[in-house]
């Protein structure tokens, strides 16, 4: 379970080597699953990613970047014990907070969604007012949740304060959640059925985002035919360029300060959605570096 048995996402020496106080982004693992409500095995993703990601072609036919020539370190990771989850989120929080002190972008792997709430308000603290984007089947704006208001249930509740929030992909959310977000000027859902329309337009979809944004992907959020180890598969996802327009289109016209993958739950079964994960991961780098180059 621990980092330490991974050089590097990817299993590449990066242009900075495997030194974090020298990398652009700097990964924090975060096997937390504290207050998963159907299937388990969320503390396993994080794990399951890294050791996916060295069977991933390190050249990214789309855009030609390879992780070879990109600037990346695993940075810490936050080992739960048994803490609710309001006190793994404050963990967590420090954890970042480092990294951004050291001038790097975070990438959190979870573990389950509630991970995302430390990970935001510490680049807030940093950057101000910062936009959540979450890719989700689930709209996770509950109040509280199972005796919880730090669950992975009431994540984007959370943290709508200090920037709103915007939730695509979204296709299971309760009367409560609904209502909520129908009297809220801070939140918008675009469903998975619009989403995944042809007349879906994702530039025009992220013109209309905040400038500044953090990026959170529930695997949940993509269609369970390309990631089916998560706790709460949900039909009628984002397919897989689905979800990379959208990525692709965030990370060249807006800032990502910070950004996470959570919720796969690995089974031995099948190694499917766990390379999927780590694909994805990938694509975000690849991404975020041609931003990079674009804006010089
Ligand atoms: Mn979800």
């Amino acid at each position: 379970m621990e980092s330490t048995s991974f050089d590097n996402f990817g299993g590449v020496a990066t242009r900075s080597g495997a030194d974090p106080a020298a990398a652009r982004t700097i990964f924090v693992s975060a096997p937390y699953e504290g207050t998963v409500s159907y299937g388990g095995g969320t503390a396993r993703g994080p794990a399951a990613i890294l050791e996916a990601s060295r069977q991933v072609e390190t050249r990214d036919d789309e855009t030609g970047v390879d992780l070879e020539e990109l600037s990346f370190a695993l940075g810490p990771t936050v080992l739960p014990s048994d803490d609710p989850p309001d006190v793994y989120a404050r963990r967590l929080e420090q954890a970042v907070r480092d990294v951004v002190g050291l001038g790097a972008k975070p990438f959190v792997l979870g573990g389950e969604h509630s991970v995302t709430i430390g990970a935001v308000r510490a680049v807030r603290e940093e950057h101000g007012p910062v936009h959540v984007l979450s890719l989700d089947a689930h709209a996770d704006l509950r109040d509280e949740y199972e005796g919880h208001d730090h669950s992975h249930a009431c994540v984007m509740r959370r943290l709508l304060p200090g920037g709103g929030g915007t939730i695509v992909g979204v296709r299971s959310y309760s009367a409560e959640e609904a209502r909520f977000a129908a009297g809220r000027k801070d939140v918008r859902l675009v469903s998975a059925r619009e989403a995944t329309s042809p007349s879906f337009d994702a530039a025009a979809f992220v013109a209309s985002l905040p400038a500044k944004l953090y990026v959170t992907f529930d695997v949940d959020g993509l269609d369970p035919s390309v990631v089916s180890a998560t706790g709460t598969p949900e039909p009628g996802g984002l397919r897989w360029w689905d979800a990379l327009a959208i990525l692709r289109e965030v990370f060249l016209r807006r800032t990502v300060v910070g950004m996470d993958v959570v919720e796969l739950a690995p089974v031995d079964t099948s190694r499917v959605s766990d390379f999927a994960t780590a694909r994805l991961v990938a694509k975000m780098l690849s991404y975020d570096a041609l931003a990079g180059r674009e804006n010089g």
